[in-house]
């Protein structure tokens, strides 16, 4: 194919392989640990590399290899490397281009698990991390304050989990450019098909593709895309070695949750900018924080780095936390649950769920609030989700 296609057709085509001679329309899961040789020869000319060819599914798997393909042309990259989960994406980049004594700048309002791996596990690798509090993320001289001679990459994910911050990634990759550093964007929330990190100026996304990507709430799976330089890097320092490979039947699953992704992006951006207008305007809402919202900080910023504002809605309801914790036991549509971008609707509160991992001041200086309440707003009916949140909410 010469002429570049949309992302939208590119997610729904090429996931067959090289034309296999029953001709497939779908690519079957090739569901094997090792590879035969023909003969000796050709098996030692595969570990020499004066010849191509699979060895054994920890390195290389072809259905794997096809995800792999597809995230790099949606992303607009070289190459993407999938791991088993999205924590893997991260260790994966942090590991393979960090040692001891170096650090990383890393905008400090992220995934739970993203930054007890940055704050607790990498300091015992002697790896250091310069977190940015959130009152800072659009203030180029305090992330230009944050690199040293010794910093080796910045980390931001836009929109942020949980309190759906907009960090500007052509800001914070021409900053990262300047000191000759990769800009790393974890891109879960929006998905390739509302925002593409590398024609902004950042080096590589990093995806769970446990959420959007898969799309149905049934795999654990994850993927860097980048540079080639970068992800044969992380091949050789890291996957090949520490094992973290994703299983080909999750790549299949992958693989098919992708087809759909640009029609459920559309109707998870149209629904939840419903139901956050209509939070809004509830009177029991103190705040509602989602990027398409006019009122929210990020919005102009979002307007210009995103095609739509995604499916994940903050909010804060008057009478905080004990208020909170009542209406989210009154729910039963929304499901009590963390993860995200599932077909069903999630609810869960950051500050005892996923964002536990900070502590009351770190929770402060990302801008997450005890009371916060975080909504992945799935494919039902948009108006059945607001019926149960004001039925949780209207008594009390
Ligand atoms: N990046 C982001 C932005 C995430 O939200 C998550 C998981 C990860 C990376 C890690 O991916 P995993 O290893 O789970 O595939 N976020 C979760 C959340 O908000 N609730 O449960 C998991």
């Amino acid at each position: 194919m010469h002429t570049p296609l949309s992302p939208e057709t590119e997610a729904v085509h090429g996931n067959s392989a090289s034309p296999l001679p029953t001709l497939d329309l779908v690519a079957p899961i090739h569901m094997t640990s090792t590879f035969r040789f023909q003969d000796v020869d050709h098996g030692a000319g595969l570990f020499d590399g004066s010849r191509e060819g699979y060895v054994y599914s920890r390195m290389a798997n072809p259905t794997v290899d096809l995800l792999q393909e597809k995230l790099a042309r949606l992303e607009g990259a070289e190459d993407a490397v999938a791991t088993a989960s999205g924590m893997a994406a991260i260790a994966a980049v942090v590991m393979s281009l960090l040692k001891p004594g170096e650090n990383l700048v890393a905008a400090a309002t992220l995934y739970g698990g993203t930054f007890a791996l940055f704050n607790t596990h990498l300091k015992r690798w002697g790896i250091a991390v310069r977190f940015l509090p959130a009152a800072c993320f659009g203030d180029p001289a305090a992330i230009t304050a944050a690199i040293d001679s010794e910093t080796r990459l910045v980390f931001i994910e836009t929109p942020a989990n949980p309190t759906l911050d907009v960090v500007d990634i052509a800001l914070w990759a021409g900053i990262a450019r300047q000191h000759g550093l990769p800009l790393i964007v974890d891109n879960t929330f929006a998905s390739p098909l509302l925002q593409r990190p590398l024609a902004l100026g950042a080096e590589a996304v990093v995806h769970s593709a446990t959420k959007y990507l898969g799309g149905h709430g049934d795999i654990i799976g994850g993927i860097v895309a980048g540079s080639r330089k970068l992800t044969e890097r992380i091949r050789e320092n890291y996957t090949h070695l520490f094992g973290p490979c994703l299983s080909p039947f999750n790549a299949w699953l992958v693989l098919r949750g992708i087809k759909t992704l640009a029609l459920r992006m559309r109707r998870h951006s149209e629904s939840a900018m419903a139901i956050a207008q209509w939070l809004a305007g509830y009177p029991k809402i103190e705040r509602v924080y989602y990027p398409g919202l006019e009122s929210h900080p990020g919005h102009a910023i979002a307007r210009r780095q995103m095609k739509a504002f995604g499916g994940m809605i903050a909010f804060e309801i008057t009478g905080g936390l004990t208020a909170g914790k009542q209406m989210m036991n009154r729910l039963r549509l929304c499901t009590l649950a963390v993860s995200l971008g599932d077909c069903e609707t999630l609810i869960q509160h950051p500050a005892s769920m996923t964002h536990a991992t900070y502590s009351p001041a770190e929770r402060q200086a990302a801008g997450i609030s005890d009371g916060l309440i975080r909504l992945s707003v799935g494919l039902e009916a948009p108006e059945d989700i607001i019926a149960d949140l004001e039925q949780a909410m209207a008594r009390g």
